[in-house]
């Protein structure tokens, strides 16, 4: 026996006892007598074993990534995987007669987040400890996280979505702070998951919460009273903040957040001995868009007050410890609270934040680029800008719209503070886990060193002309499409043709993104096929997404979209030629089963919105072919796959730039100059669609698009339909389809998060 060999026994007896240990250990019965869930808390208990057994990254300087959101989705498969025991544990599981997916199955998803900013943060969690670097997450434990999405009547409605179980991947640590508000104090208890790097050492994601929060204080659907400050502070992600309690409970939850971040933070440092003139050279704070920017005040108040540190010395130095990452130009997205907001909650970081102002005023007579405006509302992202070192964007384009347009004052000043840190996804989860089918065809035909080496992936050009692979890559996407099929006809009950297009568009739900524009295509093809005009394959249109609840015409949109679920599926005229299914509460661990069995991938945004997107790239990863226009990372994805291996249609970014500052867009000329887009407007409020539907919410919707479409989805529509088509003509020619997916994986290694991690740390972190 090969001591290779020898040595996988002895993992595979480890993995079998600590099962059978935790087996007896919690529920005095063999392995073999427990039901899925119980499985479950026994490989949860073992993995922790493991998890402890191994290294914990140390190092001189260590990065604390702080962000309001950590959407890091199920944890057990990718654990195993990155431990390297997936396997094992799969074979000691079937040894018992267990399938490894159904103990999966019992895992709660933690909502942590509402989309990619969130899932970005838990990927570089993943690429920091992955890479060996030093470096842990700051955020809170939301015990209901965003909400948990269930349709009614065709319209969305919000529920607390419970993920924390006796058992979970949370540590209850003996770390604790006292945090002071301008009206009470609080004392946060910190809870720890661990970070498993891949086939590497351990991180942590810190998550601090309060031991009173009291759960019973929700009332129908997530409302709650807003002022019980004790009983609500961590109890839901983004809180309806469309009054003023709900405004001072966002502020009590970022302070919260920071303040607690800030104290951790020195208190490590403290730990080390550090003189904090110094703490530049050990610590790195990565601001993850503006919520957590009070960080930066907050350590210059506990550095002036508590640690005798003059005034210059302490902006000083925090300056040099604060880097930033914008991820919108989304106006209303950018952060600006009332100044007499932050006095009522935190008016002991009023005087702070009025002397940063004062600085800057001193020396640039630019208003733009001042902390307080006139209306005496504080530009938290102004904050970042002076007092942090670093500014980057997410994408190429994304970071050039920020220097040349929406911060070019701040360009102006601080051109060495501006780089770009185009987004990534790890690998492990978004094809280890989510396709190890496609993953194994990969590693058969070029080896595994992509596993470590995400740019090895290019290898796989040398195998464009070999139609074994290409078949192979192909016969895999059948197989997810199939596994897809019989999900959602448990899940929801629909049956999907696997020999369909699918063809996906999954992300928040928000005008910018233009689902409206991906449902107008519906209503235009479902009109052609009651005409008469039949596809030449049949077609699924798939989509997944939450809105947030007091965004009206997203509501709207969802609104349409279950509407024409009902009237395209249940047409027996139609529903052989296409079908429609918006997945309920989209999620991480729904995107892992969406996105491998993908044909389509829609990423359809108005050129210049979208600073990025992360599911763009995990689609290409998945063999998915993009239908894009030119905006955020798909500006990348095109340069790398080529023209003829992506679908891109509608006005770019200096467009509609221009169209914006010239306020030139008038939606109406668009729906009066063609009878398609005037056919399938019209349609929203057509008698078959109000049959089944809520008048009040189609018309609303349809007049925004006649009167407003601030979004200009009639602008790229007749162009999206003509490209649409020209893909789904393309997708005939099975071969060429073939060797367009194989170029999208190939390519797809660019989009590593280890890559952007690397660069993170090159130019930012300097660990
Ligand atoms: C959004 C929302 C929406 C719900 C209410 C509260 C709230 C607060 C802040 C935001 C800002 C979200 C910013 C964001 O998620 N940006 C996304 O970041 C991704 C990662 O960089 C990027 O891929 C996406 O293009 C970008 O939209």
């Amino acid at each position: 026996m090969g001591i290779e060999r020898i040595r996988e026994e002895v993992f595979c007896n480890e993995v079998e006892t600590g099962l059978n240990d935790a087996a007896s250990k919690l529920y005095g019965k063999p392995l073999g007598e427990l039901n899925d869930a119980q499985v479950y808390n026994c490989v949860l208990q073992m993995t922790k074993e493991f998890t402890r057994a191994a290294k914990q990254i140390k190092g001189d300087k260590k990065v604390y990534y702080i962000s309001a959101e950590f959407l890091i989705g199920k944890l057990l498969s990718n654990n195993l995987i990155n431990l390297g025991i997936y396997d094992k544990v799969k074979e000691v599981l079937a040894k018992y007669g267990k399938n490894i997916a159904d103990i999966e199955e019992a895992e709660n998803e933690p909502s942590l987040g509402n989309g990619g900013l969130g899932r970005l943060a838990a990927c570089f969690l993943d690429s920091i400890a992955t890479l060996g670097l030093c470096g842990d997450g700051i955020g809170l434990n939301y015990h209901f996280g965003l909400f948990r999405q269930v349709f009614a009547d065709r319209l969305q409605t919000a529920v607390p979505d419970e993920w924390i179980t006796e058992n979970s991947w949370l540590h209850k640590t003996d770390t604790s702070f006292e945090v002071r508000f301008g009206d009470r104090k609080v004392r946060s208890q910190l809870y720890d998951i661990d970070v498993i790097g891949y086939e590497n050492g351990v991180n942590k994601l810190h998550l601090f919460d309060i031991d009173t929060v009291d759960e019973s204080i929700i009332k129908k659907g997530i409302s709650f009273d807003k002022e019980d400050i004790e009983k609500n502070l961590t109890l839901f992600l983004y809180p309806d903040d469309s009054d003023e309690a709900g405004n001072l409970l966002r502020i009590y939850q970022q302070y919260f957040m920071v303040s607690n971040g800030a104290q951790l933070i020195l208190k490590e440092l403290h730990d080390q001995q550090i003189d904090l003139h110094e703490m530049y050279k050990h610590a790195v704070i990565q601001i993850n868009d503006t919520h957590p920017t009070m960080v930066i005040p907050e350590l210059i108040r506990i550095l002036t007050e508590d640690k005798a540190m003059s005034m210059d010395e302490a902006i000083d130095v925090v300056s040099k410890t604060c880097a930033y990452t914008n991820h919108t130009i989304l106006a209303e997205a950018l952060e600006k609270w009332p100044l007499e907001y932050l006095e009522k909650v935190v008016p002991q970081l009023v005087p702070i934040i009025k002397e940063l102002d004062k600085r800057v005023r001193a020396k640039y007579k630019d208003k733009k680029v001042q902390i307080i405006d006139k209306d005496k509302r504080v530009h938290m992202a102004h904050i970042d800008i002076h007092y942090g070192f670093s500014v980057n964007g997410v994408a190429a384009l994304h970071t050039e719209i920020l220097k040349e347009t929406e911060l070019n004052h701040f360009y102006k000043i601080y051109p060495e503070k501006f780089n770009n840190k185009t987004n990534g996804i790890t690998f492990r989860r978004w094809l280890m886990s989510c396709d190890p089918e496609l993953a194994s065809v990969i590693t058969d035909t070029i080896g595994d060193s992509w596993k470590k080496d995400a740019s090895k992936l290019t290898q796989l050009m040398d195998h464009i002309d070999d139609s074994d692979t290409v078949e192979k890559i192909m016969e895999v996407k059948k197989t997810k499409k199939d596994q897809l099929a019989a999900y959602i006809k448990a899940r929801e009950g629909v049956e999907l043709d696997p020999d369909s297009i699918f063809d996906i568009q999954i992300k928040r739900m928000h005008e910018y993104k233009r689902q409206q524009m991906n449902a107008l295509y519906i209503i235009h093809k479902y009109l052609e096929i009651k005409a008469g005009k039949k596809p030449a394959r049949p077609m699924t249109f798939i989509f997944g997404a939450k809105a947030a609840p007091a965004y009206v015409i997203a509501q709207d949109v969802i609104h349409l979209l279950l509407c024409l679920m009902e009237i395209v599926n249940n047409d027996p005229d139609v529903s052989k030629y296409m079908k429609v299914i918006m997945v309920e509460n989209y999620n991480v661990t729904y995107a892992e089963k969406l996105i491998p069995a993908c044909d389509i991938s829609e990423q359809i945004s108005l050129a210049s919105k979208e600073a990025s997107g992360t599911g763009n790239m995990k689609f290409m990863l998945n063999g998915a072919v993009t239908l894009g226009t030119m905006d955020g990372a798909n500006v990348e994805i095109c340069d790398l796959v080529g023209k003829d291996n992506i679908y891109v249609f509608g006005k770019d970014s200096d467009t509609v730039i221009d169209l914006y500052a010239k306020s030139a867009y008038v939606s109406k000329d668009y729906y009066k100059k063609s009878k398609v887009i005037k056919e399938a407007v019209d349609f929203i409020t057509d008698k078959k669609v109000l049959a089944v539907g809520h008048k009040e919410n189609l018309e609303r919707l349809q007049k925004e698009l006649l009167n407003k479409d601030w979004f200009m989805t009639l602008l790229d529509l007749e162009e999206y339909i003509a490209v649409k088509d020209k893909a789904f003509a393309d997708y005939e020619a099975r071969g060429a389809w073939g060797r367009k997916m194989l170029t999208n994986i190939a390519q797809a290694g660019f989009f590593s998060s280890d890559r952007t991690i690397a660069e993170y740390n090159r130019d930012i972190w300097k660990l």
